[in-house]
């Protein structure tokens, strides 16, 4: 509004900001402005509980303005970028709001990413600081976020989240709770700017980095909200981790803060921690993906000794599609109202209802949760399908983004010259109006929620010694959805890369661990398309047939 918008960020048009902030779907509200108005309310409601801490929304805030001052001090200003890589505890919350505050820009890191992926990240974003807590699940975080410092020219500060008090700091390292000020004046901040940037899954090159605005992201988490039915009494738990899209705005935390409930965090998603953790904190909703979903519903089913799962109402499933037959048993194992979710971190969200019939809470993915969102269903060349027909997703709408964060590649590939998002789902639109997830085209994996960018595995394995080539193709796996298999042709047949061999050196990039691949199959020969392109088609079919190694 008043001043430029951040460089490389795409507005929508206009007449579309007018509209929506006419229709008061944007309000002008930021989320650092939201959390005060809560504190001012309700100062004494729980917002935040984890195994540690348990805070009110006066303490929450206080601490968020508080290190928002002392992240000033340290040279943070607004629009600046701040890598934050924080597994599900109460401080990434005061982080995140911190840098809300001060009109900062987290960059949502997963726990998970390694160098391979954090450095591209940080370079990409121009990041000037990052925070991380100095180890979690016995891997070394102050290492990786030197490695990282020393990497990236712009990345001046890292800043740590310590549980050890003996720890020493690397140069250009920090003790975060050095920076918890008395809280002092804090810069306007505009909620038409940037409030973040998240990442999508699995992209190539250039990181793809999404940015969302305090307005359109305030929304889609307001109508996450009042579709999920949240409240004051809402103990919404964070299983997934909490950077994703999903356990942070669908409703996830910031809904649950939105409508004065409470965040409660676990650190571990399988069934004995997070059961626990539900009885614990009276949980009311959580939002898992389809391979925790089983292993949550198979652990009722069995019985026997379980904690109190009487608070839990509502469990979301997403993230990747939910077969139907999962999707029947998770009503009655857990006794709560399932609800699917099918989102992307650009923007479109999907719900089924919590009053929906069942064939299609179990048999679809949901509808837009706005009337103002817009999709259209296409042909491969953007022609519009007979309705009931599969065809490529596209969208737009007041919380899609209209382009990538300073990528014009990327951009013109996902976006069309009028601004639709090309989702990369292939979806059938039933008559009542809900969708249903068909597949991706592209060249992509969802392991479980987790995507995976089939070129980018084939550039690391064609950086191993024993690989001609290769190609990543996603199989049909009972438990995951979809999992990893490599096929390559080895330089030397004789001595064919093993999975050990392949997956050590992948590792050995610095890579998440969620990219392995899960099989490698020696292949004298890709089968090819017509057109001369490996086949991977014709990959997965042989597979499917039982091909191994010659
Ligand atoms: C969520 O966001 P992202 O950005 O990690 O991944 C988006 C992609 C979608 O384009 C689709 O391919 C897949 O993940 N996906 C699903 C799905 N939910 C997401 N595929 C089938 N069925 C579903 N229910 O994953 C995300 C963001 C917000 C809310 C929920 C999930």
């Amino acid at each position: 509004m008043s001043s430029p918008a951040l460089p490389g960020f795409t507005p929508w048009p206009p007449d579309q900001i007018d509209h929506y902030r006419a229709e008061t779907l944007w309000t002008g509200e930021t989320f650092g402005a939201l959390l005060t108005a809560r504190a001012t309310a309700s100062p004494e409601a729980i917002a935040v509980v984890d195994a540690a801490n348990r805070w009110t929304y006066a303490e929450l805030d206080r601490r968020s303005r508080s290190l928002a001052t002392g992240f000033a001090r340290l040279g943070i200003r607004p629009r600046d970028r701040v890598l934050v890589q924080l597994p599900n505890r109460a401080e990434f919350v005061e982080v995140i709001f911190a840098l809300f505050q001060l009109g900062a820009l987290p960059v949502f890191c997963l726990p998970a990413h390694r160098e391979a992926e954090l450095i591209p990240i940080a370079a990409a974003s121009g990041a000037v600081a990052m925070v991380t807590c100095a180890e979690h699940q016995r891997f070394d975080h102050a290492a990786l976020a030197d490695t990282v410092r020393r990497a990236v020219g712009t990345l001046r500060h890292v800043l740590l989240v310590v549980d050890d008090t003996a720890h020493e700091f690397a140069e250009g390292a920090d003790d975060l709770a050095d920076y918890r000020d008395e809280p002092g004046d804090l810069p306007e901040v505009d909620a038409g700017d940037v409030a973040f940037l998240q990442l999508s899954g699995g992209s190539t090159g250039i990181p793809k980095l999404i940015p969302r605005t305090h307005d359109d992201y305030l929304y889609s988490v307001r109508r996450s909200a009042e579709i999920t039915d949240l409240g004051p009494d809402t103990v919404y738990l964070a299983t997934l981790p909490i950077a994703h899209n999903f356990p942070m705005s669908s409703p996830g935390i910031l809904g649950a803060i939105y409508a004065g409930g409470t965040v409660a965090m676990t650190p571990d998603p399988t069934p004995t921690t997070a059961f626990a953790a539900i009885e614990r904190f009276g949980v009311t909703l959580t939002g898992l993906v389809p391979p925790l979903a089983r292993l949550w519903v198979e652990r009722a089913e069995k019985g026997g000794e379980l904690p109190d799962l009487s608070s839990l109402k509502v469990v979301q499933v997403g993230g990747a599609r939910c077969p139907d037959e999962l999707a029947r048993r998770v009503g009655p194992a857990l006794g709560v109202t399932l609800q699917q979710v099918f989102g992307m971190a650009e923007g479109l969200v999907c719900y089924t209802r919590l009053d929906d019939p069942i064939d299609v809470v179990v048999g679809t993915q949901g509808r837009p949760m706005s009337d103002y969102d817009r999709i259209r269903i296409v042909d491969d060349a953007d022609e519009e399908v007979e309705p009931g027909t599969d065809g490529n997703l596209m969208t737009q709408g007041p919380y899609t983004i209209r382009g990538y964060y300073d990528n014009p590649e990327a951009n013109a590939r996902s976006f069309t010259a009028d601004g639709w998002y090309r989702t990369g789902d292939i979806v059938s639109l039933r008559p009542d109006g809900n969708l249903v997830v068909k597949g991706r085209a592209g060249d992509w994996v969802n392991r479980g929620g987790e995507k995976v960018s089939a070129e980018e595995l084939e550039a690391y394995l064609l950086e191993h010694p024993g690989i001609r080539d290769a190609v990543i193709v996603g199989t049909p796996d009972p438990v995951l959805g979809q999992r990893i298999c490599a096929f390559v042709q080895p330089l030397d047949p004789q001595t064919p890369p093993t999975l050990t061999t392949v997956r050590t050196f992948v590792r050995e990039r610095g890579i998440a661990a969620w990219k392995m691949p899960d099989a490698v199959v020696t292949i004298a020969e890709f089968p090819e398309t017509g057109v001369g392109k490996t086949s991977r088609r014709d990959l997965r079919r042989l597979l499917a047939e039982g091909h191994r190694a010659p």
